[in-house]
């Protein structure tokens, strides 16, 4: 059965690939599953058919038969369960792997995400410039745990996995700040992921609802 995913139909990140729906093609394109897509507006998002996907009124969502799932993570979680390419077979490994998928999510992505609420909802207030430097301190403490732990590996369980994929994916959110410029092993790592020929495609995927092409 082929999945159907949800989409913005016009994207505020005009087609950098930063919205949530990017690890979910790049998931899919990893393990070779096609895929369609249902973009939808800011407006539908919010109603009452959208809302029975997804309780928040957010993007993505992914419908397989009578699965409905929601959540980025929970969604790459289950592609990587049901395919083969995403998580080692042994449980040992597998569990490590899936812990980096945690860690992308809980530890790391939260303090970008702040500074992303700092950057365009804060702006205007007296305390934001104050408040930006406590936040980028938080994102860099991070980074120097996280690449410390990467050291000079390829990945960060050995072969790349799911982990890999929401961690490259969530530290693009920080392109174009200038932090990642002082950890050249994490800004590499970033690199080996958007080099990946399913990043490639789903990337493509995603800019062409921008470019309409
Ligand atoms: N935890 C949920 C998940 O991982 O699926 C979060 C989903 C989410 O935040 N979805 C966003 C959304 O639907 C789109 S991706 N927002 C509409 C709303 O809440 O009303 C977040 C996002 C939006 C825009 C950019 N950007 O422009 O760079 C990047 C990421």
């Amino acid at each position: 059965m082929i999945p159907t995913i949800t989409a913005f139909e016009q994207s505020p990140d005009r087609g950098q690939g930063l919205a949530r729906d990017m690890p979910v093609r790049w998931a899919l394109e990893e393990v070779g599953q096609p895929y369609h897509v249902r973009l939808v507006s800011f407006g539908a998002m919010k109603e009452a058919t959208h809302r029975a996907l997804q309780p928040f009124g957010q993007i993505p969502t992914y419908e397989e038969g009578d699965l409905i799932l929601f959540e980025s993570g929970a969604i790459v979680f289950h592609i990587a369960e049901h395919h083969a390419g995403l998580l080692p077979n042994d449980a040992i490994n597998r569990a490590r792997a899936i812990t980096w998928i945690f860690a992308a999510l809980s530890t790391v992505e939260p303090v970008i995400v702040q500074r992303e609420i700092s950057m365009y909802l804060e702006r205007d207030k007296v305390w934001h410039e104050e408040r930006l430097l406590i936040v980028e301190d938080r994102i860099r403490n991070r980074l120097d745990d996280l690449s410390a732990r990467l050291g000079d590996r390829e990945w960060l369980n050995g072969v790349f996995s799911a982990g890999d994929l929401l961690m490259v994916q969530v530290l693009r959110r920080l392109g174009g700040s200038g932090i990642l410029d002082g950890y050249p092993n994490l800004t590499t790592y970033v690199a080996r992921g958007e080099a990946r020929p399913a990043f490639k495609r789903a990337f493509e995927a995603q800019l062409a609802v921008f470019t309409g092409k």
